[in-house]
């Protein structure tokens, strides 16, 4: 898998891949190269069987501030100024990306998450945070709309008027304060912050992979569905999660009260 980015970093220990946004002198603002390059590696790592599960963070003292805001603005102020929409586009393929991996990922977020970087956040199937972390839904302070899946997530998250309520005001959201909410699942203390995201997501790596690639699609499926089309693809997944070694093996385990060892199979 390759490693050698401009504005990433990225790590695998075991069956965790952490990808580390790598622009702390702006605080992890998305550049086009960095944009492109967190899709290159979210495509490679959902392709990859080694890698069993993510972790999406930031390098220095942020998660991200959101689109470069230098760069967008030279963008705009070219003779032939992208639209929005065009650009929107490779956020959205990692946003899809990030949603369709068949294993999970974890957003780790320590000090500030604004805009677009926010909202990659919240794309991610969980989200540890540091209690200095700092939800932003920035949009609305330079009169631009949540993008990136916010419209999307945030009030499935929080729930509608508590959406409204960060889209408008567009102010800080404490760690803390977000795991109350429903944002986060779960905050600690900063100097915590590293060892519970690495036992996270070694548990998670450990686990039963394709049932857990299973669960995100019951899942995600179910907020576009009805309840007889989710009990059918309840059905049809589990027939598929009845087939695989992961199954076998937590059940033997069960019965031999022994630890389950799953592979991913
Ligand atoms: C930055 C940025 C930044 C460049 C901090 N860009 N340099 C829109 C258009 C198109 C497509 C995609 O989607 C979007 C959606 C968006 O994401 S729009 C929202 C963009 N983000 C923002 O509006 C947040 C702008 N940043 C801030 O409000 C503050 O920097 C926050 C609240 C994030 C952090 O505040 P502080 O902790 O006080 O840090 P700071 O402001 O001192 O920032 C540190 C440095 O990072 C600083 O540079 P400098 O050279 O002065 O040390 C900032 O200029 C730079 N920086 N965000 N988005």
């Amino acid at each position: 898998m390759r490693t050698d980015f401009q504005h990433l970093l990225v790590h695998q220990d075991g069956g965790v891949l952490t990808i580390t946004m790598n622009r702390p002198e702006v605080l992890n603002a998305f550049n086009d190269v960095m944009l492109e390059e967190l899709g290159e590696t979210i495509d490679a790592a959902a392709e990859n069987d080694a890698v069993r599960c993510v972790v999406l963070t930031g390098a220095g003292r942020g998660f991200g501030s959101g689109q470069d805001l230098k760069s967008f603005a030279a963008m705009s102020a070219s003779s032939e100024p992208v639209k929005v929409s065009v650009h929107l586009q490779k956020y959205h393929c990692v946003v899809l990306a990030i949603r369709t991996m068949p294993k999970p990922v974890i957003a780790a977020v320590r000090g500030v998450a604004a805009g677009i970087s926010c909202n990659v956040a919240l794309a991610c199937d969980l989200r540890i945070a540091a209690d200095d972390a700092r939800f932003i839904e920035a949009f609305a302070r330079i009169g631009l709309v949540p993008d990136g899946g916010g419209g999307f997530f945030l009030p499935r998250l929080v729930g509608f008027g508590k959406a409204l309520e960060m889209a408008l005001l567009a102010e800080e959201v404490s760690g803390p304060e977000a795991e109350r909410i429903g944002l986060v699942n779960k905050c600690v203390p900063v100097a915590e912050f590293e060892a519970a995201t690495h036992a996270l997501a070694q548990r998670l790596a450990n686990g039963p992979t394709r049932a857990y690639g299973l669960i995100k699609e019951l899942m995600n499926k179910s907020l576009d569905s009805d309840l007889q089309s989710s009990l059918r693809l309840e059905g049809e997944l589990q027939d598929i999660a009845r087939g695989t070694e992961d199954h076998r093996e937590g059940v033997m385990s069960f019965l031999q009260k022994r630890r389950p060892h799953y592979t991913g199979r």
